[in-house]
């Protein structure tokens, strides 16, 4: 993200076609079929198979599926796990999954504050507990032309927010991932300002698409994928979704984002995923969806425009990139 232009993954990463044919044949044959799953995404083959490699164990149960899902092939739980952004355990591709294995994300709390009735700091079961969790299928576009679908285990940020009763005055959101340079040692270095921050603008929080999740392929989150609790916004690029978020504040003014603080003229706050407005060094117009070999075009919004489009009317997506 910082240097490089989006990198050509090697084909050894990438599963090879044939064997991913046969290992769905032999979900199929072997009845696997039904795992776990409910209404609409009885429908996808694809899905079958990510659960069954999913870790057995931290599953939830029965989840509703959002009519929000994509119903593109799932990426392979492999790749979502282990080829991530996450800074504070490294800034190689592959490093979170190593380094991030020891970090334990309980117990865990959450400081709510800011311009709401209702601050504190909550337990992540209390913070939780009144949130009936859902499947959402979204793709994840990151700003480095690579994308991923994942099926997040969550619910909407909104109804979250709601409970600490916001003022007038909260225009924004502001998110901040956990400082513990012990427990993530890519701390020790200052590749990035910590703690890692990001902020949404209050509408876009509020809106039914942004969620915050606990878990991804029926299972908890695994750790290098933000363990446990991160946000998902699904029209934005992939960095405003951050990790393991201990604080959420609310805001009059646009609060600092991590990226955006390190390369303002690279990143904007506002961060939308846009084919029309390139990065300063590289295209924006397609990416490669990890697992497939040729690239495809990228959407406006991430195609969630249909739903977001309107909370950017005449703005010009160009100087508010
Ligand atoms: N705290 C924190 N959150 C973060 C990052 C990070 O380095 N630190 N990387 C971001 C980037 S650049 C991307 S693309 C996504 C990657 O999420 P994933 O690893 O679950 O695919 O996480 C985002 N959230
Ligand atoms: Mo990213």
């Amino acid at each position: 993200m910082l240097i490089k232009k989006p990198e050509v993954i090697k084909s050894s990463e990438i599963t090879d076609q044939s064997v991913y044919l046969k290992r769905r044949q032999f979900i199929r044959d072997s009845g696997l079929l039904g795992v776990g799953l409910v209404g609409s995404m009885v429908g996808l083959p694809w899905m079958k198979r990510s659960w069954a490699e999913a870790p057995a164990g931290a599953r939830f149960g029965e989840l509703v599926s959002s009519p929000f899902s994509s119903d593109e092939k799932l990426t392979d739980y492999q790749d979502a796990t282990g080829y991530n952004n996450f800074y504070e355990f490294g800034t190689d591709k592959r490093d979170p999954e190593k380094h991030a294995r020891e970090f334990a994300p309980r117990p865990w709390s959450v400081v709510v504050d800011g311009a709401c009735e209702k601050p504190g700091s909550y337990d992540l079961e209390d913070f939780l507990r009144p949130h009936a969790l859902e499947e959402r299928i979204y793709r994840l576009r990151c700003v480095e032309a690579w994308s991923m679908v994942i099926p997040w285990v969550g619910f909407p940020l909104g109804a979250a927010l709601k409970r600490f009763q916001p003022t007038s005055k909260a225009k924004y959101v502001a998110f901040e991932t956990l400082y513990d340079p012990e427990r993530m040692p890519g701390q020790q270095r200052r590749v990035l300002e910590w703690p890692y921050r990001e902020g949404l603008r209050m509408d876009e929080a509020m809106h039914p698409l942004t969620i915050l999740a606990v878990g991804m392929y029926g299972a908890e989150l695994p750790n290098q994928n933000g363990a446990p609790l991160r946000l998902v916004v699904p029209w934005k690029y992939g960095f405003k979704s951050i990790k393991s978020i201990v604080r959420i504040s609310f805001t009059e003014e646009q609060p600092a984002s991590t990226w955006n603080q390190l390369q303002p003229a690279e990143y904007g706050f506002y961060s939308n995923v846009n084919p029309q407005v390139d990065h300063p060094r590289w295209s924006q117009k397609k990416e490669r969806r990890i697992g497939d070999w040729l690239k495809q075009e990228t959407l406006m919004f991430n195609g969630y425009g249909d739903q977001v489009a309107s909370l950017y009317r005449g703005m010009d997506l160009k100087k508010y990139f």
